[in-house]
């Protein structure tokens, strides 16, 4: 496959299957790797006033602390003496030329269809992350099913970053295993592990439980660490349990990007809880097949 350093192993596949969760390492060209920082970069910097949804998480994160709620946080966040942000865009592919390439051109579609077993891949949204140098923000452990207006199994996100991404500079963890509980989540703040919903930011939806508290009992838990470096992939199933930690380094920002991919069993489903997304145009109803301008279909057998 052009762009592919190597192909997927029979190994990765099971392991994704099994666990919700596999790092590909080094399977991404550099030519790949380039175009992702200069895409995040021109997003984030550049594009910010045009992109579909942009937060400020650092920001979200001292209004949620300004009204009494948990704020995930630690004592070595709270020495830093500087101050980075934590940003993340929904939906870059749809002004940047070179996150919309690597959405719809790369390799990630194969990959998708290889780890899904899939005949067919529709392209369904990306979230461009940015943790600065001392951004002490956590990523609060969450599923991605309840920001997603999709129902099915073959749904994935695909995270990489063009830096090298350590567990001081906010390395991503995974539940093993969490993709097959079968409980339907409630979508959280990303700083703070309170429901949107208990927090006035979405509608309640009664088919969904608070996840439990992760973050505060991690010995109960099977959590994988995966640090990154540029090239590596690291795929997880949209019901799996995942989350990060701040970037306590002072001179290395973690940027990345996770490319959502859906299969052959995938359809639209709305979901009430899910935060707006404006730049999501359709006449898509609840049991149709996803295919549409929206999201494309970019991998077929
Ligand atoms: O990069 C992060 O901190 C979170 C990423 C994430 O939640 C995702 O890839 O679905």
């Amino acid at each position: 496959m052009q762009g592919l350093n190597r192909d997927i192993s029979d190994e990765e596949v099971d392991e994704y299957r099994e666990t919700g969760v596999v790092k590909l390492r080094g399977v991404l060209s550099q030519t790949w790797v380039d175009l992702l920082a200069e895409g995040l970069d021109e997003a984030f910097y550049q594009q910010r006033e045009l992109v579909p949804v942009f937060y400020d998480s650092s920001e979200t994160a001292d209004q949620l602390g300004g009204a009494g709620i948990a704020v995930l946080g630690d004592s070595r966040g709270d020495a830093m003496t500087t101050r980075g942000r934590f940003l993340t865009i929904i939906g870059g592919w749809t002004v940047n030329e070179k996150i919309r390439t690597l959405a719809l051109e790369s390799p990630l579609a194969y990959i998708a269809h290889r780890l899904f077993g899939a005949s067919k891949v529709n392209y369904y949204d990306d979230q461009l992350l940015t943790k600065e140098p001392c951004s002490r923000e956590y990523t609060a452990f969450h599923t991605d099913e309840p920001y997603y207006h999709l129902r099915g199994q073959q749904v994935c996100g695909m995270w990489m970053s063009p830096d090298v991404v350590t567990e001081e500079s906010g390395a991503m963890q995974y539940v093993r295993g969490s993709h097959r509980w079968g409980t339907f989540f409630k979508p959280n703040a990303f700083v703070a592990q309170n429901p949107l919903d208990e927090l006035g930011l979405a509608e309640q939806d009664d088919t969904q439980q608070p996840l439990p508290d992760i973050e505060g009992n991690r010995g109960d838990y099977d959590i994988v660490t995966h640090t990154s470096d540029p090239g590596d992939v690291i795929v997880h199933h949209s019901n799996l349990i995942h989350g990060a930690g701040p970037n306590y380094t002072s001179d290395r920002a973690r940027r990345a990007a996770s490319f959502r991919y859906a299969g052959d069993d995938v359809t639209y489903w709305y979901h009430r809880s899910a935060p707006p997304q404006p730049h999501h145009q359709h006449k898509l109803k609840d049991g149709d097949p996803i295919d549409c301008d929206q999201f494309p279909v970019v991998w077929r057998k």
